[in-house]
């Protein structure tokens, strides 16, 4: 299927999405939202895909936020609706059962930073920008920025990022841990797509359990999470790649996993 505000690439394994919209630095407005939603579906399905990375097109922005100009006259009611299917598409990503992969090239501003913040990791180049600037708009982040940059950043960070508007750059997004790895621009897809082959070299279902545990996990109490992790490395036993990753090991060969 074609998109008009989305380019999207498989290379072994990995699919990259990029949001391409350069006349408004990627932002995001409706249209945009309903193909990542579309894609997301898409992507879930594709047996041929392991991995998925973001990122935006061209080399100023991952994306510059929701689009100003889309919402300046939204009337109260259709800013809910905007903001609620940002979320739930947000939320799809974050919950997808494959990886996901920031690769951050320029502004991640406003429902930009969010967009990252959704993805399992965050990888930027030296270029990347990060904040909330919505109070200088007037308005509250809107897809998730409130409750995801404090899970990631803690809670003091978080809220003088939120209540300055305060943009920082990619060393500063390292030193508070809102990204893993700070790469030069030329360096930032190779790197990325580096990472996303290793994943998709595992076995998937343990890869994709880890993921479901992680997030579970971190929304309850210890105790609970630990009942989680059980659950799914119980469940490791009943596939055929952990027989495989095993007897591999114990062979001294590289394991062959199917991903059942
Ligand atoms: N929306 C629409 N257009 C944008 C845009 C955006 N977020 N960001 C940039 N553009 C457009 C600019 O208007 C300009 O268009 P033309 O004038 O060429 O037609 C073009 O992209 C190039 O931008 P600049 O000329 O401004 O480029 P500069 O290099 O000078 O500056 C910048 C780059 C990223 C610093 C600047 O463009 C900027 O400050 N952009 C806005 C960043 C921002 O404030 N982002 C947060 C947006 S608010 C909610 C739902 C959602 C949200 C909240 C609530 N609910 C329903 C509750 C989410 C809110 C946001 O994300």
């Amino acid at each position: 299927m074609a998109y008009e505000n989305i380019l999207l690439e498989k290379e072994d394994k990995v699919a990259i999405l990029s949001v391409n919209r350069p006349k408004a630095l990627n932002a995001l407005n409706k249209e945009t939202l309903l193909e990542i939603n579309s894609i997301i579906n898409e992507i879930s399905a594709d047996t041929e895909v392991e991995v998925l990375i973001i990122t935006g097109a061209g080399d100023k922005a991952f994306v510059a936020g929701a689009d100003i100009a889309f919402m300046q006259n939204l009337s109260a009611m259709e800013g809910r609706e905007f903001g609620a299917l940002g979320q739930k598409v947000f939320r799809m990503i974050e919950l997808m059962e494959k990886p996901v992969i920031a690769a951050v090239n320029g502004f991640a501003l406003g429902g930009g930073c969010e967009l990252a913040m959704c993805c399992d990791f965050r990888i930027a180049s030296t270029k990347a920008k990060f904040g909330q600037p919505e109070v200088g708009l007037g308005i509250t982040p809107g897809f998730g920025g409130t409750q995801r940059l404090p899970r990631l950043v803690g809670s003091g960070m978080a809220k003088q990022l939120l209540y300055t508007a305060d943009v920082i750059d990619a060393n500063e997004a390292l030193r508070v841990g809102l990204v893993n790895q700070v790469v030069e621009p030329e360096a930032l897809l190779d790197t990325v797509k580096k990472i996303a082959k290793k994943i998709a070299s595992k076995g998937q279902v343990a890869v994709r359990l880890s993921k479901a545990a992680a997030n579970e996990g971190m929304q309850t109490d210890i105790d609970r999470a630990m009942t989680i992790e059980a659950d799914v490395f119980g469940l490791c036993f009943a596939t055929k790649d952990q027989r495989e990753g095993m007897t591999a090991f114990l062979e001294k060969r590289k394991a062959d996993f199917v991903g059942k």
